[in-house]
């Protein structure tokens, strides 16, 4: 295996940067405070059946609304780069649109960015990371056409506020997560749960608001403020389970899928949907007696408008599965469904170690593998790993967060040594948080947060000082052991 053996002493190249990561929601609490508006995680949290594991919600959370002085010091600890964070757009346009703008939310943020710039942490603001105005869903949300201006709207206030000190800047959090789980299924707020549909159209719709919002960056603030802006895509490996041609044809699908259909409009040469994304589901809507292919068609200046609108490939990434299709796939998924569209079975391998969270197994190679067919694809752009975790069930002493840390560090450090453009390293996440419709049962955190406390004390676990280590070293060290822990152990 190319890339365990290599387990020795490893340089990370200079100027390669190193950051944590957190999402509003997920963190800041204080949800109907100073003015906020109610998003679809507020509905979907508050329903009288709740749909969250243990009945939780992100009312509180990790309270980062009052305690974000404790975050950036915690970050100054850590010693990283840059933090990436989100915004949550109710907390500055209440009801989503741009007429009313709340002073208490812009205020919020200014704080937090001055004390991060204060204490020499670059702000990396992702400008959506799930928390759509319910106003907005009202109308439909992401399926709209109407959400490309409105989100337009929004992502100029914060250039306007915020972009003299902003310089990175994320426009969407993982397309496929808002688009299949939100409106394709009941995994995510608002529970749409139309698949083979819905899914469809809000990848247009989001793909075209992404696209909008880099080129007002582009054309009227970056001669002036100039950052940088992409996009974060979830990309997930997908290994062919055996070396039969349908298996390899059903693990490119199962990528094409998953992530080629937002990464292939922006990032290839043509631009477009991929092919197979647009033959399958044109193949099956046919099929089916639809009299259109249930993916929507993207115009010849629609493709041009979106091509080329990012200027790094953001890459969250977590695990691998195993994609294999024969006979048994027939009627497997209901119809239509993006399931059935793509046609591939995908599955875990039981030997790969498993993480708290039951879609997360660590596989360093798969993620080597992502690195270099994304660098094969898209023609080498520069790649930020924008996320990158480990889910634990809690506890300080977490060896298998550390594990999973230094191989896919590791598996990171060969793909450089192999051409690949990668330029940053950033952790999922900096403290635990409210896991979506896992509540607060699966725990991501370099910082543990203790939940039961009024203080939400944050406590470093074994995994933070080691994460210290490589960023003020730049040396990947596998037998580095923190002295804490070790003077613990005695
Ligand atoms: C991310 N996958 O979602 C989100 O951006 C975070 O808000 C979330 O807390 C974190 O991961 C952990 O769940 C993903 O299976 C979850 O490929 C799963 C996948 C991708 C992204």
């Amino acid at each position: 295996d190319p890339v365990l053996s290599k387990r020795s002493i490893r340089k990370f190249p200079k100027g390669f940067k190193f950051g944590a990561s957190t999402a509003a929601y997920q963190i800041e609490g204080g949800w109907n405070e100073d003015g906020k508006g109610i998003s679809i995680w507020d509905v979907a949290t508050h329903m009288e059946t709740t749909p969250i594991r243990d009945g939780s919600n992100g009312n509180i959370a990790a309270d980062s609304y009052h305690l974000y002085k404790k975050d950036v010091e915690i970050l100054k600890e850590l010693g990283v780069d840059f933090y990436r964070f989100s915004v949550s757009w109710t907390r500055i346009l209440p009801q989503g649109f741009s007429n009313y703008i709340n002073q208490a939310g812009i205020n919020y943020y200014n704080n937090l960015i001055n004390e991060l710039i204060q204490n020499n942490i670059v702000p990396f603001l992702t400008i959506y990371h799930w928390d759509l105005p319910q106003e907005l869903q009202k109308l439909g949300g992401w399926t709209n056409p109407y959400i490309i201006d409105v989100f337009a709207d929004y992502a100029k206030i914060l250039f306007d506020h915020f972009g003299d000190r902003v310089k990175f800047w994320i426009t969407i959090n993982e397309p496929k997560q808002i688009c299949y789980e939100g409106y394709g299924s009941d995994l995510k707020a608002p529970l749409v749960n139309m698949t083979g549909i819905a899914e469809y159209m809000c990848a247009k719709n989001v793909l075209l608001a992404h696209a909008k919002v880099y080129r007002i960056y582009d054309e009227e603030y970056r001669k002036k403020q100039n950052g940088k802006i992409g996009i974060s895509i979830s990309c997930t490996w997908y290994e062919p389970a055996s070396d039969t041609i349908d298996d390899h044809q059903a693990a490119l699908d199962a990528r094409q899928f998953d992530w080629g259909q937002y990464a292939h409009p922006i990032f290839s040469k043509e631009g477009d949907f991929p092919h197979e994304l647009k033959h399958n589901v044109a193949a099956k809507s046919a099929e089916q007696g639809y009299s259109y292919s249930r993916l929507p068609e993207l115009s010849a200046s629609e493709v041009a408008f979106i091509r080329g609108t990012s200027d790094f490939f953001g890459m969250n990434t977590y695990t691998t599965k195993m994609a294999y299709r024969d006979a048994s796939v027939d009627g497997m998924f209901p119809v239509p469904s993006y399931r059935d569209d793509m046609g591939s079975v995908l599955v875990k391998d039981p030997t790969w170690p498993q993480a708290q969270s039951s879609w997360l197994q660590e596989v360093p190679w798969g993620f080597h593998k992502l690195l270099k067919e994304v660098n094969k694809l898209y023609d080498n752009p520069p790649v930020y790993i924008t996320e990158n975790g480990w889910s634990s069930s809690g506890g300080l002493l977490d060896e298998d967060r550390i594990q999973f840390l230094r191989n896919y560090l590791n598996a990171l450090l060969d793909a450089l040594d192999e051409g690949c453009n990668i330029k940053a390293y950033t952790v999922w996440s900096l403290i635990d948080n409210f896991e979506w419709l896992n509540g607060y049962t699966e725990k991501f955190g370099l910082y543990e947060v203790e939940f039961s406390s009024p203080d939400r004390t944050r406590t470093p676990r074994k995994s933070a000082f080691i994460y210290k280590e490589i960023i003020r070293s730049r040396i990947l060290d596998p037998n580095f052991e923190p002295e804490k822990y070790v003077e613990e152990r005695k």
